[in-house]
C-alpha cells in the first residue's frame, strides 16, 4: 500500500536528516510522527519512528545530568527571533550591541564570539530577538550552528562593507549554508511553500557601510534577486531602521493591543500575533480557556467604525485594538 506521505511529513523528515543534535532529531521525530497519515500502510513505518524516538530519549536522559543545556539552542523571545550569521569581524557582535543591551565581546580579530548569545531590540513597541553568533569560513561552520539557523524565524546574513572580497564572502557563507540544506529568501515563513523545506526566511545585510565601496549595494542586489540586501552601520547607525522594519515584514506578525471595557488600551506592550490570527487567537494568547468563554469583542483600526462589534472569526491586523467581552 503506497504510503502517501504529505509534505508536512517531508519537510520534518529533512530537518530530522539535517539535524545537528538528538534534541532537534527528537523534535523532528515527533513532527514526523504526527504528520505521517494513520493507515495500514504506514504501521511499519510509525512503529519505527517510536523505536527511534525512545532510543534518542533514552540516550538523552542519560547523557542529559552531565552535559546541561545546548549553549546552540536559544529559547524564542519577543515578536520574532533572529539568527545573525556571517563571516569573523564583519561586526555581528557590534550590531547586538548597538541595538541591544546585551553585552558582548567586540574585538579587531576575527572569532572573537564563540557561542550565541541573544539580545532583545526595542523599537517603537515591538521587541524582536537578535542572536549573536560564532563566525562561518568556508572550511567551518561550528557544529550546532545549523541547528540555531534552522531554529530560527529569519536568518540575518552580515557581511563586511570594508572587506575588499565581500563578494567571494557572501559566495561562501550562503554557499555553505546551501550545501547545508539551508536556502535563504527574503520571504515570510509562512509564504514558503511546504513543497520547498530547504528555505529558509533570510536576508543580508553589508555591515561597515559607511566605509564600503559605492557599487557594493547594487553589485549585491544584482546577484541575489531573491534576497533583500541593506546598507547597515553598527558604528554611525546608518540604516538600523530600515532594518528593523525589513525584519518586522520578514517575521510575518502583527501587533494588537487588549483593552479591558472601560479602560484605556495598553498601548505599551501589544500582543504578537501571526499575520491572519483571529480574535480568538488573541484571546487565547490572553488566557487558555477565555475564547470558549468570550461573546464578541469590540474593535478599534481596521473596523468600519470605532468599536464595531464583532465575532470571535474577525481576522486582525497591524494595531487593531480589541476589547473582549465574555
Ligand atoms: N568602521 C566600522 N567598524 C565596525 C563596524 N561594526 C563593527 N566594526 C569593527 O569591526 C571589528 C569586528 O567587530 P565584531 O563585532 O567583533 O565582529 P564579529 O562579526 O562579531 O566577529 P567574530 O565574533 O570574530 O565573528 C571591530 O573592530 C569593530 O569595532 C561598523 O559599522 N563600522
Ligand atoms: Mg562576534
Amino acid at each position: 500500500m503506497p504510503a502517501n506521505l504529505t509534505p508536512e511529513y517531508e519537510k520534518a523528515e529533512l530537518r530530522y536528516r539535517q539535524a545537528g543534535s538528538d534534541e532537534e532529531r527528537i523534535t523532528a521525530l515527533q513532527d514526523m510522527l504526527a504528520a505521517i497519515p494513520k493507515h495500514k500502510g504506514t504501521e511499519k513505518m510509525q512503529a519505527d519512528l517510536k523505536r527511534r524516538l525512545s532510543q534518542l530519549r533514552k540516550a538523552g536522559q542519560k547523557s542529559s545530568a552531565s552535559k546541561g543545556p545546548d549553549p546552540f539552542h536559544i529559547p524564542k523571545t519577543g515578536a520574532g527571533q533572529v539568527v545573525l550569521a556571517g563571516p569573523p569581524n564583519s561586526g555581528k557582535s557590534s550590531l547586538l550591541a548597538a541595538t541591544t543591551n546585551a553585552e558582548v565581546k567586540v574585538a579587531d580579530y576575527p572569532f572573537t564570539t564563540t557561542l550565541p548569545q541573544p539580545g532583545i531590540w526595542h523599537r517603537d513597541d515591538i521587541p524582536i530577538e537578535l542572536v549573536d553568533t560564532p563566525p562561518i569560513t568556508p572550511a567551518h561552520v561550528p557544529p550546532g550552528l545549523m541547528g540555531t539557523l534552522r531554529n530560527s524565524d529569519v536568518v540575518c546574513v552580515v557581511l563586511d562593507g570594508r572587506e575588499e572580497r565581500l563578494l567571494e564572502q557572501s559566495e561562501e557563507i550562503l554557499g555553505a549554508l546551501t550545501a547545508r540544506g539551508l536556502e535563504l529568501v527574503s520571504v515570510p515563513a509562512r509564504d514558503i511553500p511546504a513543497s520547498e523545506p530547504g528555505r529558509h526566511a533570510g536576508l543580508m545585510v553589508v555591515n561597515k557601510a559607511e566605509l564600503a565601496a559605492a557599487d557594493a549595494i547594487p553589485v549585491l542586489r544584482e546577484l541575489y534577486p531573491r534576497l533583500r540586501v541593506l546598507p547597515v552601520s553598527a558604528r554611525t547607525g546608518l540604516g538600523l531602521e530600515e532594518w528593523f522594519r525589513a525584519l518586522w515584514e520578514l517575521l510575518g506578525v502583527i501587533r494588537v493591543y487588549a483593552k479591558e471595557p472601560g479602560k484605556p488600551a495598553d498601548m505599551q506592550r501589544p500582543f504578537v500575533l501571526p499575520a491572519g490570527a483571529t480574535v480568538a487567537d488573541l484571546a487565547r494568547q490572553i488566557h487558555r480557556d477565555l475564547p470558549d468563554q468570550m461573546k464578541y469583542a469590540r474593535l478599534w483600526g481596521h473596523s468600519r467604525f470605532d468599536g464595531q462589534q464583532v465575532h470571535k472569526t474577525e481576522a486582525l491586523r497591524d494595531r487593531d485594538v480589541v476589547e473582549i467581552h465574555e
